[in-house]
């Protein structure tokens, strides 16, 4: 099969496309390295030290992979999006191509707008560049649990049965997401069940929950194909973060009482989940709805799993409640279904003590690149302005659109101007 991953140079993006390819996919790419820049605009980096894209790509022809094809470019740039569907003629593309950090969009004005413009304009351009060049192409879009938000009912896959006033009908879930961020997701999801409903496009949006873990087998393979792992508090996700906190003896940093509960999976079933639901497309027509994570944690819970499995390792762990920069409850009910990837053959790696120990230990290998000034939050929901420049950099760097020189330079050809292939 012939799959597209937009987004395919960042953290789920890139696991998907090795564990695709290795699968025997036809795999092509399209980034803009828009995250390494947003690293750069914050001051940031992952802890691990992660490759050039083309370094990445001739390590993974180096070990026998199949060739990956790369295209450079902005998927909001529509004559770069519909080059991209046109030239590889996909028969799945996965969208991870967006700015996916909710404490990013909440620092002030011109980061909510500037995410709410890359995810919906990505999106929307990536269904009209479908409907126009590839309308039989099935759209497989990462959306995030986050949409729901914390209901005081169960949480369904994507639809509910609802009767009212004595008629019955099945409606979207009702969506409280809780970030500017999480709302471009809404936004997302509305505009595809349309051009589904009006096109007669095919779409399976997966509503992900928090991601942990950097190492799948592909990535194992080799140093120079080595994976992201965040922990800075803007793109961090809570538990790598907590790890990484746990290697160098920093309290784990708990929001509030640490009640919020969500759902959360292994990068090894991110890969697995995006490859089952192309191995199975939507219909024509049809907008389906997964929700992808495996096992629910509260981040407490999460804290004492990452305190025990420190002591193992010999290191004193301890927990930090901070006042929860973030507007969520601390406390509620969670119970989201999520039965329709294992129905189709998921096999999920649940979280163990062994996961955890890796994860403690890759952070503890990659110590010395841990910046602790990077733990504590700074974006405070509340404030409609948070100062998030890193000390030493000049104001006016405030929004990723008052840059103009990409960082990878070197590999980024003309804007829209189609791609570049991966040598072997
Ligand atoms: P990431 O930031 O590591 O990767 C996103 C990639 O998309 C980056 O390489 C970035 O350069 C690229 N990109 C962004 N905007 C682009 C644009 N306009 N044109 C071209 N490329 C662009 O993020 P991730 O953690 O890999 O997340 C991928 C997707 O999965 C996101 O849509 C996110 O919302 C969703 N998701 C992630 C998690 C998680 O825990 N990481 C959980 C649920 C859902
Ligand atoms: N949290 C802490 N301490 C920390 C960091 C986070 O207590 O140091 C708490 C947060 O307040 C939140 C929970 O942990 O209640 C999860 O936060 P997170 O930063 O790990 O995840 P989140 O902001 O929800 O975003 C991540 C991804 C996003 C994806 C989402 C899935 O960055 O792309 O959409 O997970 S979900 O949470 O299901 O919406």
């Amino acid at each position: 099969m012939k799959v597209c991953v937009l987004g395919g140079d960042g953290y789920c993006g890139w696991a998907t496309a090795l564990y695709l390819s290795r699968r025997g996919h036809q795999v092509a790419i399209a980034d803009n390295f828009a995250r390494r820049l947003w690293d750069h605009e914050l001051g940031v980096q992952t802890l691990t030290p992660v490759r050039p894209m083309p370094e990445r790509l001739r390590a993974w022809r180096r070990i026998g992979g199949e060739n990956i094809e790369f295209m450079a470019g902005d998927v909001t740039d529509y004559e770069f999006m519909s080059s991209v569907i046109r030239s590889f003629s996909p028969d799945a593309v996965v969208h991870f191509a967006e700015q996916r950090a909710a404490p990013y969009s909440m620092i002030d004005r011109k980061h909510a707008v500037f995410t709410q413009v890359n995810n919906v304009v990505g999106t929307l351009n990536l269904l009209f560049a479908l409907r126009e060049f590839r309308p039989d192409c099935h759209l497989v879009k990462l959306g995030t649990m986050g949409e729901y938000g914390t209901p005081n009912i169960d949480i369904e896959e994507g639809y509910i049965a609802i009767e009212h006033n004595g008629r019955k009908d099945v409606l979207p879930f009702p969506k409280q997401p809780g970030s500017f961020y999480h709302l471009s997701k809404v936004h997302d999801s509305h505009n595809i069940m349309f051009a589904c409903k009006i096109w007669g496009l095919r779409a399976t949006d997966l509503n992900q929950g928090v991601v942990y873990g950097t190492m799948t087998e592909e990535v194992a393979l080799d140093d120079a194909l080595i994976n992201r792992f965040d922990y800075d508090e803007i793109f961090g996700t809570v538990l790598n973060r907590f790890c990484a906190q746990a290697a160098v003896g920093h309290p784990l940093t708990v929001y509030g009482r640490g009640g919020q509960t969500r759902g959360y999976l292994d990068i090894r079933d991110t890969v697995r989940c995006v490859e089952l639901a192309c191995l199975k497309p939507a219909r024509a027509g049809e907008c389906r709805v997964f929700n992808q994570f495996t096992e629910q944690f509260s981040v407490l819970e999460l804290a004492h799993m990452v305190q025990a499995a420190g002591r193992n390792l010999n290191l004193h762990v301890e927990i930090d409640h901070l006042p929860d920069p973030r507007v969520e409850a601390e406390e509620h009910y969670y119970n989201a279904r999520h039965s329709k990837l294992v129905e189709m053959g998921l096999k999920p790696h649940l979280l163990s003590e062994s996961l955890l120990d890796s994860l403690l230990n890759i952070a503890i290998r990659y110590q010395d690149r841990i910046d602790r000034s990077l733990f504590m939050p700074r974006v405070n929901w509340r404030n409609a302005r948070n100062d998030r420049q890193p000390k030493g950099m000049p104001h006016a760097a405030g929004s990723p659109y008052e840059y103009e020189a990409p960082l990878e330079a070197s590999v980024v050809p003309a804007k829209g101007n189609g791609s570049f292939k991966q040598g072997g």
